[in-house]
């Protein structure tokens, strides 16, 4: 099991696992969509993320949901900026959840100091130089294809290390593109031309990403693969999006022990108290191991 969480140049080292709350400002996102499109109401759902103890709001204006069609880079700018500028008024570390250079230049320049691209880099060819001389860290997260045909993608034989692999070659494309290999963070992009099976292997693996050398982000908040799991047993309906929340943080927690840098969720009390004990296990897990090298095994 990977222990060791890297540090992101820039921005502050919390001392475990970071949480970034969910602000999606779009009317079709699968769970939180149409609740937060006035820009008023979306900064203080953001503001009191921060105070549930969110250390990142991630602001998304374009749904990527399963069969999702994209909308205009105009919409986008409209519905993330006045949210990017609220909130970085107010105090909070904001990452922009874009895939497109024109929307993450926009963001960093009104204070965001984290580009989110669910594509990695690939869906717009300027992204990476744009994230390159914004000089915030990026995500390169897993991605196939988008989301109105995604599904069809989901083909692996040894979905873990094909995914690892694809991530690696990304990565290579956008520091040639002049991204620091510092500020790269990996995302294996749970949901994502993956079948729930898939979201499991990949999930089961996630020292496999830590291999990589950079900081992983997993974002599994109230994910299909949480309601099949969870799903009816008698009508065999699927678990409401809402209330995936215990499972949510349950992932938090095995992601943070298995080194993740920071897990991405839409309720964020629940998985703030879930890395605290992942943090407080780690500290006593350390604090015995010392001791034990202090006095020896029988000391
Ligand atoms: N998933 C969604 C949106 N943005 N960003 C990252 N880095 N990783 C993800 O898996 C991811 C993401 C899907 O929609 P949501 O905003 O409703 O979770």
């Amino acid at each position: 099991m990977s222990t060791d969480r890297q540090r992101l140049p820039g921005l502050p080292d919390w001392g475990r696992c970071a949480v970034m709350g969910i602000l999606n400002v779009t009317p079709d996102s699968f769970s939180d969509g149409g609740l937060w499109l006035d820009p008023g109401r979306a900064v203080a759902r953001g503001l009191k993320m921060v105070a549930e103890g969110a250390d990142l709001v991630d602001v998304g204006g374009e749904s990527t949901r399963p069969g999702a069609v994209r909308i205009t880079c105009e919409e986008e700018l409209r519905r993330v900026l006045p949210v990017v500028r609220g909130l970085v008024e107010g105090g909070a570390l904001v990452s922009v959840d874009t895939m497109r250079a024109d929307v993450a230049r926009a963001a960093v320049d009104a204070g965001a100091c984290l580009i989110n691209d669910v594509s990695g880099g690939r869906a717009d060819p300027a992204m990476a130089r744009a994230a390159a001389r914004t000089g915030v860290p990026f995500v390169v997260m897993h991605w196939r294809g988008f989301s109105d045909g995604m599904d069809e993608l989901a083909v692996y034989e040894d979905v873990a290390g094909e995914v690892v692999k694809e991530i690696e070659r990304q990565i290579d494309v956008v520091v040639s593109a002049g991204v620091d290999p510092a500020q790269v963070i990996v995302d294996p992009g749970l949901g994502f031309a993956k079948t729930r099976e898939h979201d499991w292997a990949v999930l089961a693996e996630v020292d496999a990403f830590a291999h990589l050398g950079r900081p992983v982000l997993i974002a599994a908040s109230r994910k299909r693969f949480l309601g099949t799991l969870l799903a009816d047993p008698d009508s065999g309906s699927l678990r409401p999006a809402k209330e995936r929340d215990a499972a949510t943080a349950a992932v938090s927690a095995l992601a943070a022990a298995q080194g993740a840098w920071a897990v991405r969720v839409h309720r964020v009390p629940d998985t703030v108290d879930a890395v605290r004990v992942e943090a407080a296990m780690r500290c006593a897990r350390n604090a015995s191991r010392s001791s034990h090298e202090q006095y020896g095994d029988d000391g």
